[in-house]
């Protein structure tokens, strides 16, 4: 377990790790985060989680106080004063301490705060016999509201299908947009492969977060030869998919099997998914931010 907190540049222990309840992270869900995996003493593409980090904080005019080389030197130095290989890596920015009004104005520093753990897993056993998920009746927010491709600390919208998701006793739910699109699950991307052998994943337009798995799954499928494309898709075309299988950080490649009591494909993880697994899998000993002490 993770010892050491680290909140804007200095470390805590568990318990002394504490943020002011006038912090507008708390008071209004303003903010930004990152959750970020370490796998045997690499992180993995922290570069890509960064960019992502600050590109959320631009969009809703959060100026992060550290460049981001200081910020992934905190990144790792937090890592390494818990002894952590294998961690799950929470990086949060918050709008700060103000008032109780709404406006950001009068918060004058962004709170940033790393916390390294241990992270917990999805059974093995979902990975060898995949999942049976459903899809919420509620929408995914609209871009031209609040955009998902903002990792905001607002939750709500996915916390709300992920009520749902354990109100029906399964791990997750799929989410549509407002136009009926499939969009992505609560915290994971979705990819779905036709009978012809076509991998399709939902256009960030349309209302999804640009998840880094999936970034790193859709390089993977090119290397691989597939056709992958970036097309809105309805469910029609998820209860017909020949596979399924969801992206994400916490639970990398996982195969979906059953979707509103619709057997998908052959009722079992597809050949495609099970390589993409493999290969996914490869990838996060191959690539990474080295966890270096200093100098
Ligand atoms: N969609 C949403 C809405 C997410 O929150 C993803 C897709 C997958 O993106 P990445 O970049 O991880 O491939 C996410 C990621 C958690 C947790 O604690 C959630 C995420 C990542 C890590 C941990 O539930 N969400």
């Amino acid at each position: 377990m993770g010892k050491y907190i680290y909140i804007d540049g200095e470390f805590f222990g568990r318990d002394e790790a504490k943020i002011s309840v006038f912090d507008h992270g708390l008071l209004y869900g303003d903010g930004v985060f990152e959750g970020i995996r370490a796998y045997s003493g690499n992180i993995f593409k922290l570069e890509e989680h960064l960019e992502r980090l600050y590109g959320s904080a631009k969009a809703i005019s959060l100026k992060i106080k550290l460049s981001v080389k200081e910020m992934e030197r905190a990144v790792v130095d937090t890592v390494l004063k818990n002894g952590l290989q294998d961690a799950y890596i929470r990086l949060v920015v918050t709008r700060g301490q103000g008032d109780l009004g709404l406006s950001p104005d009068k918060c004058k520093e962004p709170t940033i705060i790393i916390i390294a753990d241990k992270i917990t897993l999805y059974p093995e056993e979902f990975y060898n016999n995949g999942l049976r998920i459903i899809t919420a009746a509620t929408r995914r927010n609209i871009p031209e509201a609040l955009n998902p491709r903002i990792k905001s600390l607002n939750y709500l919208n996915n916390i709300m299908a992920k009520i749902e998701a354990n109100l029906a006793d399964v791990p997750e739910a799929l989410m549509l947009n407002n136009e009926g699109y499939v969009a992505e699950c609560t915290g994971d991307n979705i990819f779905i492969i036709s009978r012809k052998g076509k991998v399709h994943t939902p256009p960030p337009y349309l209302g999804t977060l640009t998840g880094i798995t999936r970034s790193a799954i859709i390089d993977l499928c090119r290397e691989k030869g597939l056709d992958v494309q970036e097309t809105p898709f309805t469910l029609f075309e998820v209860y017909n998919a020949e596979e399924c299988f969801l992206t994400g950080t916490a639970a990398e490649v996982i195969p979906v099997v059953n979707i509103d009591g619709r057997i998908i494909g052959r009722g079992k993880p597809g050949k495609i998914t099970k390589e993409l697994i493999l290969g996914f899998r490869k990838l996060t000993k191959e690539v990474g931010t080295r966890i270096n002490p200093k100098g």
